[in-house]
């Protein structure tokens, strides 16, 4: 762990300065970094990458002193948790200057008593056996046992979803649910999910710190990369988590952008989220100097310097520029063929309703088309019109549109205005509904308060879908109380109510127009 030489100098000089002395020393036993302390603890510095690691620990330990017969500490557990040392060695050293002997702490992949770490048997400097790195590499087999670094995807974030919610257990749940869709859309592997129920978000990490240190261990197990967070993180937590984990940290709303960006094919969807990206990165970037509070090991790192934040800040302001100006030009074009279409004097109907509900199938099912529909949240972002003609020759434009969502982020619904704008070109809209869905309900309540914000007040069928999937008993009560059509957007034979309804409705307007 130490040679036995360096141990006893580290013992005397420490003694006779009255501090605690630690090295850090990476696996071919170069010393990275020494430490002078004070009397009762050692703050451990921003840590390099070291290049021999590559394994999931850092590929560093810490050997340091203890004065006053003191042992492991709690805070020197937190540093080998939190830093993800290889080994945390505490030399005891004695009146008389000379080291005791050598206590060493490594960590553990499974909790032991609640503890995610064990200890190894005290040891003279000049009896160490089995070598150290003997001792590494069978710490780091333990790990590989759990998640064989061999079987990861290539290429997928793997994520561990956090919430922490104050929120009754089944809400919690619920959204941590659909947290885990939203990263299945987004092609993120979900290792595994972790809900904390507390009165108040802690202002540090959002999380408990205790928690945060069983997610670090989760991660390191499962070899994650990326923590998801249902809740809004702001920039000083999100600064803070990424510094304690070394792990990438989104939230919620940065997830469903991040979905957006992914499946955005018009130019016009594409400026839009960009700039959704962007304004919602604006306030977070770091505005200070943020040296943490020792959280155990002071790992703090600088922030960003003032005047290069400033520089940040102008090239998103010019960016969002450009990209304003950008979509003024592709809405006016937009507001062209809306026109040229309104001349033909169609009437509209637009599909709405929550992600996943079956809109794109319906269409399809229904205009015999091929747009892309599938078993993902925002498979839809572009809005597409096809021509439908009912009987009696009854002939409409229907458009599909982009999915809702509870709490769909500001920045994203005020990119989507101008193609939302489009539903104000509606004369009927056809809601649709998963009624297969246990939460089809808040789900309705959240696409009529979207369309209450967006000021659409037309007439409106509700359609409830997949009935195929749905309990006949749940549905017919609940069709009845929301005058809803009953379908299957698989199978055209449930259709004709759903016709005959909809034609009334566009017939009806037309007539009230007329
Ligand atoms: N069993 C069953 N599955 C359906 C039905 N309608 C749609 N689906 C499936 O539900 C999933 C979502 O359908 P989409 O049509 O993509 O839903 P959407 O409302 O367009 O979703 P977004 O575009 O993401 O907002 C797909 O896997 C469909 O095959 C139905 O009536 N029964
Ligand atoms: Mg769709």
């Amino acid at each position: 762990m130490i040679s036995a030489e360096l141990a006893r100098d580290l013992s005397r000089l420490s003694m006779e300065l009255g501090r605690q002395l630690g090295v850090l020393i990476d696996r071919t036993g170069r010393i990275e970094v020494v430490i002078v302390g004070d009397k009762k603890e050692i703050m451990i510095p921003v840590l390099p990458m070291v290049r021999s690691a590559g394994g999931r620990l850092k590929g560093l330990r810490c050997v340091h002193t203890h004065l006053n017969g003191e042992g492991i500490s709690e805070d020197d557990l937190m540093d080998l948790l939190f830093l993800r040392l290889d080994l945390m060695v505490v030399i005891k050293v004695q009146e008389d200057g000379l080291p005791e002997r050598l206590y060493p702490a490594h960590l553990a992949p499974q909790q032991r008593d609640g503890k995610n770490w064990s200890f190894l048997p005290p040891v003279v400097p000049s009896q160490q056996e089995p070598t150290c790195l003997d001792i590494i590499s069978d710490i780091e087999g333990q790990f590989a046992k759990f998640q064989p670094l061999s079987k990861i995807d290539a290429g997928r974030d793997r994520a561990i979803l956090i919430s922490v919610s104050s929120q009754g257990k089944a809400l919690a749940q619920d959204s941590m649910d659909e947290l885990v869709e939203l990263a299945k859309s987004d092609d993120v592997v979900v290792l595994d999910t972790v809900i904390q129920r507390r009165h108040k978000a802690s202002p540090h990490f959002i999380i408990g710190r205790g928690k945060l240190g069983e997610v670090m261990l989760k991660a390191l197990l499962l070899n994650a990369n990326l923590l998801v967070f249902d809740q809004e993180l702001n920039a000083s937590q999100t600064h803070s988590i990424i510094k304690h984990t070394e792990l990438r940290v989104i939230d919620r709303t940065q997830l469903i952008l991040d979905i957006f960006a992914r499946r955005a094919l018009s130019r016009e969807g594409q400026v839009q989220i960009e700039m959704a990206q962007l304004k919602y990165m604006l306030p977070r970037l770091e505005s200070r100097d943020d040296a943490l509070s020792r959280l155990s090991g002071g790992i703090g790192t600088r922030g960003p310097g003032e005047t290069k934040l400033e520089v940040d800040r102008r090239r998103i302001k010019d960016r969002l520029a450009k990209l304003e100006d950008k979509l003024k030009t592709i809405s006016k074009e937009r507001h062209h063929r809306r026109e040229r279409r309104r001349k033909k004097d169609v009437p509209v109907i637009s599909l709405v309703g929550y992600t996943n509900a079956g809109k794109s199938t319906l269409l399809n099912a229904l205009t015999k088309s091929k747009i892309l529909a599938e078993d993902k949240l925002f498979a839809t972002l572009d809005p597409t019109s096809r021509r439908l003609r009912f009987p009696e020759d009854v002939e409409v434009i229907i458009t599909d549109t982009v999915g809702f969502i509870r709490d769909l982020p500001k920045e994203l619904l005020k990119a989507f205005q101008s193609t939302l704008e489009e539903l104000h070109e509606a004369d009927v809209l056809v809601h649709v509904v998963d009624v297969s869905n246990p939460r089809c309900e808040d789900q309705i309540r959240v696409v009529n308060d979207l369309l209450e914000d967006l000021d659409l007040y037309l007439p409106t069928l509700m359609v409830f879908n997949k009935i195929d999937l749905a309990d006949p008993e749940v549905v017919a009560p609940l069709a009845a109380h929301y005058q809803a059509v009953p379908v299957c957007a698989l199978r055209q034979e449930t259709f004709a109510e759903f016709l005959n309804r909809a034609r009334d409705l566009v017939v009806g307007k037309s007539r009230l127009q007329g």
